[in-house]
C-alpha cells in the first residue's frame, strides 16, 4: 500500500503529479471542510508536504512520520511540537537561491530608479507634461546584508555586479568570505546604504530588526526584505517611513501574510510585493523534486537529504 501523504495547500503542478504517482495524495485544500477529512483519513496520513503545520494539525495525524516543508524556511512548522513527537521535518535549500536573489536586485532597482512610478507616469501619460523626476543608483553604495547565508551570498555576488560594496552581520564571521564583518546589526545598518534582510524566521529572529536598527539606518538608507515579516518591526518601520526618518522599504515578505498593513499603500517610498521570491515556474518545479526526493528516500529507508529536525 501506497504510504498516504497529506497535501497542506496547493503545490506546484509537477509537484502534485509527481506526489501522486508514488503516494496516495490526499487533498486538504480542497472541498469546503478541511476538519472533515482530518476525521476521514488522519489515522492513515503518514506525511505532510507543504507548509504551515501546527501542534494542533500534528495532533490530529497519529501515524505521522515526516513533514516535507515545500520551502527552505520551515517556520511555518512547529519544531517544537515535531520533536517531541520524533517527527522528521525537510526542507528545500538551494534550489531557490537563484530565484530569491534575482528579486531581491529587482526589488532594490524598483525602489532606487521608482520602476513601478515610472511605469504609472508614461501609461497616465504624464510624459506628455512634465519631465520624471531623478532618482537614485545602486553602484557606489554600500548593501549591509543581514543574513549571508545560501542566498544572501548570492545576493551578494549580484549586488557586487552592480558595483555595490557588500558587508554582512550574522551570529559568526565567516573567514572564508571577502566582505567586511559587523558584529553589531545597528552599527552595519549606520554605515550602510542598504539593508538586505535575508535571515530566517522563528523565535531567535523575531523582531531582530528593531526601531534602533531602522533608526541607524536613517533618511537616506532603505530596507529590502526577502526573509520574513517576523525579522522587522513593522509598526516601528512603518512610523519611520511615514515620518521620513527611514528612507524606503522594498518587501516581500510581511507580518501578517497575506494581509498587508494599509497604511503601507499611502506611502511612495516603499516598493511591495507578495511573497513571490522563489515563485517562478523552473524554482517551484526544482523545489518540488527536492521535496518528493525527500519522501522518496525516507519511505525507501534512507535518511532523507535535507532533513532539518
Ligand atoms: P541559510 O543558508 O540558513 O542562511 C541564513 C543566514 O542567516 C546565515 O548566514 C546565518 O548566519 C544567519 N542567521 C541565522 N540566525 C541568525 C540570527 N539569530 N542573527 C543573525 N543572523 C542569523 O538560509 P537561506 O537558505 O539563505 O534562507 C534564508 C531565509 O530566506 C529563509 O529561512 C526564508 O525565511 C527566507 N526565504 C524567503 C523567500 C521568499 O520567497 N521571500 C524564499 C526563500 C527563502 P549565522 O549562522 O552566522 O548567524
Ligand atoms: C515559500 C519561502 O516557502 O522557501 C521559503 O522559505 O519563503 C518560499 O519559497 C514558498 O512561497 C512556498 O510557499
Amino acid at each position: 500500500m501506497k504510504p498516504a501523504v497529506l497535501l497542506t495547500h496547493r503545490l506546484y503542478q509537477s509537484t502534485v503529479v509527481a506526489i501522486e504517482a508514488r503516494f496516495d495524495a490526499i487533498r486538504l485544500y480542497e472541498g469546503p471542510d478541511p476538519d472533515a477529512v482530518l476525521v476521514r483519513v488522519g489515522e492513515r496520513v503518514r506525511a505532510i508536504a507543504g507548509g504551515h503545520v501546527s501542534a494542533d494539525l500534528m495532533a490530529k495525524l497519529p501515524n505521522l512520520e515526516i513533514i516535507a516543508n515545500f520551502g527552505v524556511g520551515y517556520d511555518s512548522v512547529d519544531t517544537t511540537a515535531a520533536k517531541a513527537r520524533g517527527i522528521v521535518v525537510t526542507n528545500t535549500p538551494d534550489v531557490l537561491n537563484d530565484a530569491v536573489a534575482e528579486l531581491a536586485i529587482g526589488m532594490m532597482l524598483a525602489l532606487g530608479r521608482k520602476i513601478p512610478q515610472a511605469d504609472r507616469f508614461v501609461r497616465e501619460g504624464q510624459w506628455a507634461h512634465d519631465a520624471y523626476p531623478l532618482t537614485g543608483e545602486l553602484n557606489g553604495k554600500t548593501v549591509g546584508i543581514l543574513g549571508l547565508g545560501r542566498i544572501g551570498k548570492e545576493i551578494a555576488q549580484r549586488a557586487q555586479a552592480m558595483k555595490m560594496r557588500v558587508v554582512y552581520h550574522g551570529r559568526q564571521k565567516q573567514d572564508d568570505q571577502p566582505y567586511i564583518y559587523y558584529n553589531n546589526l545597528s552599527d552595519m545598518a549606520r554605515d550602510a546604504d542598504w539593508l538586505m534582510v535575508i535571515v530566517p524566521g522563528g523565535a531567535a529572529t523575531q523582531g531582530i530588526v528593531t526601531r534602533d536598527v531602522l533608526d541607524a539606518l536613517g533618511p537616506e538608507g532603505a530596507i529590502v526584505n526577502l526573509g520574513r515579516g517576523s525579522l522587522v518591526d513593522e509598526p516601528a518601520m512603518l512610523d519611520l517611513l511615514e515620518t521620513g526618518k527611514l528612507g524606503g522599504a522594498a518587501l516581500d515578505v510581511f507580518l501578517d501574510e497575506p494581509r498587508v498593513d494599509p497604511r503601507f499603500f499611502a506611502l511612495d517610498n516603499v516598493v511591495l510585493s507578495p511573497h513571490q521570491g522563489s515563485a517562478t515556474h523552473q524554482t517551484r518545479h526544482k523545489m518540488g523534486q527536492t521535496l518528493v526526493r525527500n519522501l522518496e528516500a525516507y519511505f525507501a529507508g534512507h535518511p532523507p537529504p535535507n532533513r532539518v529536525i
